[in-house]
């Protein structure tokens, strides 16, 4: 019996076009700029999400920290969501190693976060505070449930940057969701950013890399960044190949993960003792918890799955993270629900 892996989308092993289309890359040393599938990624990328340039970087974590520190000196300040991915799970990054100070703000259970909170955040001209110089917003948001930001939102925002002078990052790993969940182009969803950040190793289900999108000014600097932090690639146009593969194959199909989470939440949903989360699914992720009479603790009930060749993430106390992805099928999605059912209603 094969396992439906839910914990994560980056769990998706490359397909077989990916595959080939690695095997076949023209490659060449990308720190002199050589690598021709790394330079056809960025040049798609840049265009895809209606931006002057791109740069291909091994990861997410890496493309959100090479973008806050391109916008960001030393004792800046950056307002993000309490909820933000760079705030909770990225290691601190941007504070251990570009100095730069977070302002953290409540986010919504829809992913945003209040305009009224961030204007009241905006620090004054005073030499007690850091400098505002940042608002970083998370779509789709991971840790709000996969939930999408709409345009016209992010415009908002958007229009508050450029009104106090301050920049506007999107951490987009799952941009590509967002925009297929409302029927829009993802360049209309970053439109009002100065820099957006996006996955190939997530729902893409390219095996590694990001890509990080913005002015021809603002990638030179992150450029050297990138650089800085030893993420300067040689031959890693075999990665931009799968990644190439990712964007011209990929994004439409994401409505099937999206129908799939659909389907697996009804289903769970009928379920005595499991409680949904409000805005759960509305891309590829449900978060689920489970009633306090349940006589299982999180891990032991995560192991208990396991045993069915279910695999779950546990997000909290009694409370699961479920993702939808290319290789998670019908029949994954209906060994789940019944996983569930016979370990809560046996
Ligand atoms: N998210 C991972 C874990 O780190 C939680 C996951 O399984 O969802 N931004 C967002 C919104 C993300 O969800 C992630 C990864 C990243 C950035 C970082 O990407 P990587 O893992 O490529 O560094």
């Amino acid at each position: 019996m094969e396992i439906v892996d839910l914990r994560s989308d980056t769990v998706t092993q490359p397909t077989s076009n990916m595959r080939r289309a690695m095997a076949q890359a023209d490659v060449g040393d990308d720190v002199y700029g050589e690598d021709p599938s790394i330079n056809r990624l960025q040049e798609i990328s840049a265009k895809m999400l209606g931006k002057e340039s791109a740069l291909f970087l091994p990861s997410g974590t890496m493309g959100n920290l090479v973008a806050v520190l391109a916008h960001c000196g030393r004792g800046d300040e950056v307002i993000l969501g309490n909820k933000s991915h760079t705030f909770l799970y990225e290691a601190g990054g941007i504070s251990a190693l570009g100095g730069v100070h977070s302002c953290q703000l409540i986010n919504q259970a829809d992913g945003t976060i209040d305009v009224k909170d961030i204007l009241n955040a905006i620090r004054p001209n005073d030499a007690h505070h850091p400098v505002t110089r940042l608002i970083c917003l998370e779509n789709t948001h991971n840790r709000c449930g996969g939930v999408s930001l709409s345009a016209q939102y992010t415009v908002e925002v958007g229009q508050i940057a450029r009104q106090k002078s301050l920049s506007l990052h999107i951490d987009g790993a799952r941009i590509f969701n967002a925009a297929v969940d409302q029927g829009v182009s993802a360049a209309e969803l970053a439109a009002p950013a100065d820099s957006i950040t996006f996955c190939l190793s997530k729902g893409l289900s390219a095996p590694v890399g990001s890509v990080l999108c913005g002015s021809k000014d603002f990638i030179a600097r992150a450029h050297r960044i990138r650089k800085q932090l030893g993420g300067g690639m040689r031959q890693a146009g075999i990665l931009a190949a799968a990644g190439i593969v990712a964007l011209e194959t990929m994004i439409d199909r994401l409505k099937e993960d999206h129908q799939r989470a659909r389907d697996l939440a009804d289903g769970l949903s009928k379920i005595p003792g499991i409680k949904l989360d409000t805005y759960s699914p509305q891309t590829n992720m449900i978060f689920l918890s489970l009633d306090d009479g349940i006589p299982f603790d999180t891990q032991e009930f995560v192991s208990h799955l396991a045993e069915r060749k279910i695999r779950v993430g546990a997000t909290g106390s009694r409370r699961f993270r479920l993702v939808t992805h290319y290789w998670i099928t019908d029949e994954g999605v209906q060994r789940t629900i019944e996983a569930f059912k016979s370990l809560l209603n046996p």
